[in-house]
């Protein structure tokens, strides 16, 4: 087993001893740290309190003896400046020895700790993420793919992490994961949802994770990646228990319109009306549009039937909507003419028939939801 794992016991020792000593600590997060929901959690955080208290220390005495000997040997009348003593080899190693092995100590727990955290078990559950402007999705091993990260109770999760464009970091605070997503490579980080945690939560759930078989979470994006950067987030959902939990995954690789929308549209088209980086799709079936024609440089009125709609996904730039203000031609660069197949594009057609109604799961069969 995963030497982080057998010695968590000590850690969470550690991190309750370093967490109760900052005044305000519980298991439930203290003051500078959020809840600990992740086996790592505890090292993570004995670690930091570990270093930060040591330079708390340092700070006060260095800062208290300097203004100290300020106020002693400032200049008055009747004192005369002294010689400055000359080499004291006591005084040299003392202050030179401790900090050298206390600053040893921060290294050796510094770095056994991040190849700890670097280090998957060989059993680790294993999840692709791909990062995009300004959103996630996620890929399961039975081939779903979702905007949702799901999350085990009972495996540690590996990520498998590609950006299609700049860069990204994957940030679950609760559980202590931060990760670059760099384009052109894969970056990886595994977490384990701590037992110890789990059970606390269970004994505290909110009104709506009483219903739901999960506890939620967010996922942020922790590295500024451009205009919607601070809404790049996704929803994360830790379930009660492992049937749960492969319940939620298996229905993955069903296929749905709406889930075709969120995964390839919902991050620039709304339903709801507001205007994102492409107009909205409210009501947009049969609707009166205005669109520019690039060829003559003309505004228009047409009807958005299925041909119009059909075009805008797969000629993208032929005609360019005008409902909402004058956007830019970003449809093209998706190009979802290699990247969807016709029965994802007829499916995208019933979604824009009545996106309100999709995205509100009206045509969601009942065990689906
Ligand atoms: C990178 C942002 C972006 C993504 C992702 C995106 N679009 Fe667009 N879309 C735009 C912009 C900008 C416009 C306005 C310019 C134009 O008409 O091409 C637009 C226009 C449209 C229009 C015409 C709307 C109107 O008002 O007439 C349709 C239909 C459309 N998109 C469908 C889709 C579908 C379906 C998807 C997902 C498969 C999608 N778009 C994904 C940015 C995007
Ligand atoms: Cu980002």
């Amino acid at each position: 087993m995963n030497r982080l794992l057998r010695a968590t016991p000590i850690y969470l020792i550690g991190a309750l001893v370093a967490a109760a000593a900052s005044g305000c600590g519980n298991t439930g997060g203290t003051f500078q740290m959020p809840e600990q929901s992740s086996v790592a959690a505890p090292f993570v955080d004995w670690v930091y309190y570990y270093i930060f208290w040591l330079c708390v220390f340092y700070f006060i005495h260095i800062m208290g003896m300097m203004g100290w000997f300020m106020w002693k040997y400032r200049r008055r009348p009747g004192h005369e400046t002294q010689p400055s003593p000359h080499h004291n080899l006591p005084l040299e190693i003392a202050w030179t020895l401790p900090p050298v092995v206390l600053v040893i100590t921060m290294f050796y727990y510094g770095f056994t700790g991040y190849v700890d955290v670097s280090t998957p078990p060989a059993d680790a559950y294993k999840i692709e993420v791909r990062a995009k402007k300004w959103d996630w999705a996620f890929t399961y091993p039975n081939g779903g793919t979702d905007t949702i990260l799901h999350v085990p109770p009972d495996q540690p999760v590996q990520v498998l992490m590609g950006s299609s464009d700049v860069l990204h970091s994957f940030f679950l605070p609760r559980m202590r994961v931060k990760k670059d997503v760099v384009p052109g490579r894969t970056s990886t980080a595994w977490w384990q949802i701590s037992k110890t945690w789990l059970d606390q939560r269970m004994k505290n759930l909110s009104e709506a994770e009483k219903q739901a078989d999960y506890i939620v979470d967010t996922l942020y994006c922790a590295e500024y990646c451009g205009t919607s950067h601070s809404a790049m987030r996704a929803p994360v959902r830790i379930y009660k228990t492992r049937a749960a939990f492969e319940a939620a995954v298996k229905k993955l690789n069903v296929v749905t319109p709406d889930k075709l929308y969120q995964l390839n549209c919902a991050s620039c088209h709304s339903v709801d009306g507001t205007v994102m980086v492409g107009p909205s799709f409210k009501g947009i079936w049969e609707s009166k549009r205005q669109v520019f024609d690039p060829a003559n440089g003309e505004t228009k009125t047409i009807t958005a039937d299925e041909a119009y709609l059909r075009e805008s996904i797969l000629q993208a730039g032929k005609l360019l909507s005008r409902e909402g203000k004058e956007f830019d031609n970003q449809m093209a660069a998706q190009g979802f003419e290699n990247k969807l197949k016709p029965a994802d594009v007829d499916m995208l057609i019933e979604f824009l028939k009545d996106p309100e109604g999709w995205v509100a799961g009206k045509y969601a069969e009942p065990e689906k939801k």
